[in-house]
């Protein structure tokens, strides 16, 4: 990068005029002595999805306290409220501002092509983080880091399929409230639950966006309570839309948990999914671990250093339920286990 390689110069020829001056030859204290120069500040945009959920909140928290100034950076943040033309407008703002890198937390996984080829002309890295991106050319990123989305829909069913089966539950009838249409998170969450409805039987009963958010999950559910009078089994695809869903079937006079109507299934294990779950509202939880910046830290710290970067790093995440019916779920012939929820574990969560 033309960039990169005129600070690498400077501080190289830096590096051998101090070097000079104190007899010393050593070559390797480039980095020593970029760390100290307020001038090599490394410069990120950041655009971030939204604040559309409790798990988003925390992912900026992470990506904010790890690229504060005190860490040697220049954070530039942008929030695309949900809209990905103000995702694109941003990242050509960042490419304006001749940022040393872009993270971008894509809303949708299409649409980038056109805007990652101008990142890629004007030489900047670009990093993708939680969500993914279905790009022609995959040289337009660098390096993606996030979850298993599939992978977290098929723990979820098999634990639901398990569920079923010791408690002797004759239908399957669910409420399906999707996130973000197009959202990888959405995509897997949803191919997890079709092949296993299709697999085992279920009726997806109905299915409709509750775009992330606890607003939209409380409607959707709502009108979903006066079109089926079936429904035993709601698969959220996140926490907050669990919380709206809980309202709505509350509201509608029937009950939640594992001796009510209704068995309230979802995704993040936030502080307060988590609660819920400790209290069988929601019956199951299954992990997305939305603490990103270290593990973008890590890449970056890497391409500073010219090393070699995964071209795709998945997160590790676990999987709680309100209590031991099901031990452990098996996808893939891995074993995944299941941890019964306490308040220690709950303390403990740093989001
Ligand atoms: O599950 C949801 C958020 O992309 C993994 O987005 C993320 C999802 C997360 O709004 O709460």
């Amino acid at each position: 990068m033309k960039r990169k390689v005129i600070t690498a110069l400077l501080a190289a020829t830096m590096v051998a005029s101090l070097a000079v001056g104190c007899g010393n030859k050593g070559g390797d204290s480039k980095s020593d002595s970029s760390k100290s120069s307020s001038s090599d500040e490394i410069t990120i945009g950041f655009s971030q999805v939204g604040a559309e959920s409790d798990w988003r909140t925390a992912n900026s928290e992470s990506m904010k306290s790890t690229f504060s100034e005190k860490n040697g950076y220049k954070l530039i943040f942008d929030d695309a409220q949900q809209k990905q033309e103000n995702q694109i407008t941003a990242i050509r703002n960042f490419i304006q501002q001749d940022v040393d890198y872009i993270v971008l937390a894509p809303v949708t996984e299409t649409g980038w092509d056109t805007v990652l080829k101008e990142a890629k002309d004007a030489d900047i890295p670009v990093i993708i983080v939680d969500r993914m991106i279905d790009v022609s050319d995959d040289s337009l990123y660098t390096a993606w880091v996030g979850s298993n989305f599939k992978m977290e829909g098929q723990k979820a069913c098999e634990w639901l399929k398990a569920y079923a089966d010791a408690k002797g539950m004759k239908d399957v009838n669910i409420a399906h409230i999707q996130g973000t249409i197009g959202a990888s998170a959405q995509i897997g969450r949803t191919e997890g639950l079709e092949a296993a409805a299709k697999e085992y039987g279920w009726n997806i009963v109905a299915q409709q966006t509750g775009e992330f958010t606890q607003a939209k999950g409380q409607e959707v559910m709502e009108s979903m309570l006066k079109q089926h009078d079936n429904i035993n089994v709601v698969y959220c695809e996140n926490d907050n839309e669990a919380f709206g869903a809980i309202d709505a079937i509350e509201a509608a006079g029937k009950t939640v948990g594992p001796d009510g109507d209704i068995l309230v299934m979802s995704f993040d294990t936030t502080n307060a999914g988590l609660t819920d779950t400790l209290s069988g509202k929601i019956i199951c939880d299954t992990e997305c671990n939305p603490l990103h910046g270290p593990r973008v830290e890590e890449i970056i710290k890497k391409l500073e250093d010219g090393k070699d970067v995964d071209k795709k790093a998945y997160v590790e995440e676990e999987m709680f339920a309100y209590d031991d019916t099901v031990k452990s779920v098996k996808v893939d012939d891995k074993d995944y286990a299941v941890t019964k929820i306490t308040q220690e574990i709950i303390d403990k969560r740093a989001y």
